[in-house]
């Protein structure tokens, strides 16, 4: 019988698509990365959010592998039996030989059966199985690079489970497994030399050799086809790495990455066109109530100023209703995450502001972990004088509040008015507002604080632009900003990304879903994805800076323009704005984009066993024509189009609810988007063919 429909439905106009339906009752699928349960970077966000689709289209025959540690497992796993009792027969097979493997549920949504292998009770095989490797694909492993050696231990423990388990099955059910990333790669390697019967696709997030060579600040993109790789491999000591990766890429039966960039880039770094592009999604909850998005913002914008009440005690000298919250975040790739031009950027605006006399201020945060002893003195100091001049205002106000005429003498008493004076003179402030909110490690070598040494941005009264370096990922146990990452977005005015190597890029493509505009290139996945979806990204709260066509000043210059330009907007403004942006959430819906997933799977399964899945299937539709029209209140007139900021009238910036025309705006607009199928742009329904795609 078949199961599930794979059929996915119309979101909101977007392109359908059906394909064949998978008997997935006839299928097992492993998905296999090391940042299963343990989040290193973004691949997690991709696994950890897909599951909710992946779960509920393949039920109890969806299984991740990843690698086991005790303190993500503690936080993360509830422990079961396996349901199925060839995947318990495999496990314990293994177990039998001394190796640990647990096997649960991933407490996250979906969740989905987990099956972790210790790499530390496996190692004592790592000889042996460096040297089987070596038998079937010549890569050598040097003894110091330890992720490797974790690699080729996790990888043999996958290709033994995959055998363990095929072998029980006479045909069926036919396993299909999906690899992440280089550090999995190598279960696949095994996997084909042992000629197990599975179907097996790889997907890369990023290529090594690209993540290596931006970040060494050589111009990748005009020279992608000049590149020696064996050979600025070997100089960068990533050969076998990059080996591993290749072989990865050459074995799979079906080849996928995250972006149209990362496309052209692994033919040139990999020498494989993928066979499916499959952009990355996000999980998207709707609220009950549509502007609730721009509650939380408020909520969670109160938050932050409070923060900063504290961070900036002594020189609050500026208005924050008036001030801008701008901030960047992830992996401290320095230059490919595009920190080094945000800064520059910066330093342009804050001339800007200051000589335009502009009253606005923007606080800039910078959120990207790097090692550090801990909060610094100052800091703390900060926020512990806010919290007591908190504690004496509440305690006047209490009175008040219970209808007492406050009677200074009695709501204050001499103790009270003595801490007061205290606290008051404690607010004398003899040093600037600290520009870190940590003690770092190599503070004298860090490339952010020597940049802002450079440019002299240090929290003076007289700039416009002030940085805070929080150089660890944030919590909402933090005592100093007590925000998960979420809330702080959310509290946010605008995401800053001008990254120069980004594959995809989650950050700016979570603003979009949270309703926060932002700022990314031409030069990441998700950008040109934008680009490609959207008639006018920036009426939509898409920033998109061209790094591509032109020179870094120039787009320097541009990334500040957009800043400026974001800081001359009204608040209504900004409310409409926020409003668009939460429109675009239904692109990056794992239930629209989680289709080229399943056609992936589809396509492997044909390779794989192509007397049992006989024909290629027909590719999910592209959504070329069919993009998000510009918002109906933005006339189409070149000045728009350059600046492309809501349109509104002074008269309308007295009127703050966020609730009126723009519903209008958006039933209009949601009418104007129209399916490519519906336009006759593309064909209707599926047509299997042979031969479409690249082996
Ligand atoms: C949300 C709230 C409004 C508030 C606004 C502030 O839209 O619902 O009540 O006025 O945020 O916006 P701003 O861009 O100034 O933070
Ligand atoms: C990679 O993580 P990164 O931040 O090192 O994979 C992510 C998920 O596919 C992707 O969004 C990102 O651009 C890549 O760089």
């Amino acid at each position: 019988p078949l199961a599930r429909s794979l059929s996915m439905t119309s979101l909101n106009g977007l392109p359908q698509w059906e394909d064949e339906d998978l008997p997935v009752e006839d299928l097992l699928l492993f998905e296999v990365s090391w940042e299963v349960t343990n989040k290193v970077g973004g691949i997690y966000t991709v696994i950890q959010t897909k599951t909710k689709i992946t779960a509920d289209e393949w039920g109890e025959n969806y299984f991740l592998i990843g690698p086991y540690f005790e303190h993500n497992v503690k936080t993360q796993v509830e422990a079961c039996e396996p349901p199925n009792p060839a995947v318990k027969k495999a496990m314990d097979t293994i177990k039998g030989q001394g190796c640990q493997v647990f096997f649960g549920r991933w407490l996250i949504e979906g969740s989905p059966y987990v099956l972790l292998f210790n790499i530390g009770s496996a190692a004592w095989n790592l000889d042996k199985w460096k040297g089987e490797f070596w038998d079937v694909s010549n890569i050598g492993i040097p003894f110091h690079d330890r992720e490797a050696n974790d690699a080729v231990i996790f990888g043999s423990l996958t290709a033994w489970f995959l055998k363990e388990l095929s072998c029980q099955f006479d045909g069926k059910p036919n396993i299909i497994a999906h690899f992440h990333e280089w550090q999995a790669g190598v279960g696949l390697i095994l996997s084909r030399s042992q000629k197990l019967p599975v179907a097996t696709i790889f997907t890369t997030h990023a290529t090594l050799l690209g993540r290596y060579l931006c970040a060494a600040s050589i111009d990748f993109y005009n020279n992608l086809d000049q590149f020696d790789i064996d050979k600025e491999a070997g100089e960068r000591q990533i050969y076998h790495r990059y080996c591993m990766e290749r072989a990865s890429v050459h074995c799979a039966h079906v080849f996928t990455t995250v972006s149209e960039i990362t496309a052209i880039e692994a033919e040139h770094m990999l020498k494989r066109n993928p066979d499916v592009v499959t952009p990355n999604g996000l999980n998207i909850k709707k609220f009950s109530a549509i502007h609730e998005f721009q509650n939380l913002h408020s909520m969670y914008k109160a938050r932050i100023q409070e923060f900063i009440r504290g961070h900036f005690y002594g020189h609050l000298d500026f208005n924050l209703e008036n001030t801008l919250f701008f901030f960047i975040a992830g992996r401290y790739e320095f230059s490919n995450k595009g920190a080094d031009m945000f800064l520059e950027a910066l330093s342009r605006l804050n001339f800007l502001l200051r000589v335009h006399k502009n009253d606005v201020t923007v606080v800039v945060f910078f959120i990207m972990p790097a090692k550090t002893n801990n909060f610094n003195v100052e800091t703390l100091k900060g926020q512990a004088v806010r919290k007591q001049l908190c504690h004496l205002v509440k305690q006047a106000l209490y009175c008040i509040y219970r209808g007492e005429i406050p009677d200074l003498n009695k709501i204050l008493d001499r103790d009270d008015i003595t801490i007061m004076k205290r606290a008051i003179f404690s607010t004398q402030r003899h040093c600037l507002p600290p520009v870190t909110t940590h003690n770092m490690v190599d503070d004298g070598n860090d490339p952010i604080l020597n940049t802002i040494r450079r440019i002299g941005l240090f929290n003076n009264r007289t700039d416009r632009v002030k940085v805070i370096l929080h150089p660890e990922f944030l919590s909402s146990t933090s005592p100093l900003l007590p925000l998960d990452y979420e809330e702080f977005v959310r509290g946010c005015h605008l995401g800053v990304f001008p990254s120069y190597y980004e594959p995809w890029g989650y950050t700016p493509a979570e603003c979009t879903v949270m309703g926060i505009p932002s700022v990314t290139t031409n030069l990441s996945g998700f950008g040109c994805f934008m680009q490609d979806h959207v008639a006018d990204p920036a009426a939509y709260g898409i920033y998109i800076v061209d790094r591509r066509f032109r020179s870094p000043d120039e787009s320097c210059n541009q990334l500040t323009q957009i800043l400026y330009g974001f800081c001359q907007q009204s608040r209504r403004q900004r409310i409409i704005q926020r409003n668009r942006t939460e429109r675009l959430s239904d692109l990056l819906d794992w239930r629209y984009l989680g289709r080229y997933y399943m056609h992936a799977r589809h396509l492997a399964l044909s390779r794989t066993f192509p007397d049992k899945f006989e024909m290629e299937p027909s590719a999910p539709p592209k959504t070329e024509g069919f993009r998000y029209p510009r918002p109906s209140s933005v006339p189409p007139s070149p000045s728009v189009s350059q600046h492309s900021s809501p349109q509104h009238s002074e008269a309308e910036d007295e009127d703050e609810d966020e609730r009126y025309d723009e519903d209008e705006e958006a039933e209009r607009d949601r009418q104007n988007i129209k399916s490519p199928f519906s336009l006759g742009v593309l064909p209707q329904g599926k047509k299997k063919q042979h031969g479409e795609y690249r082996n």
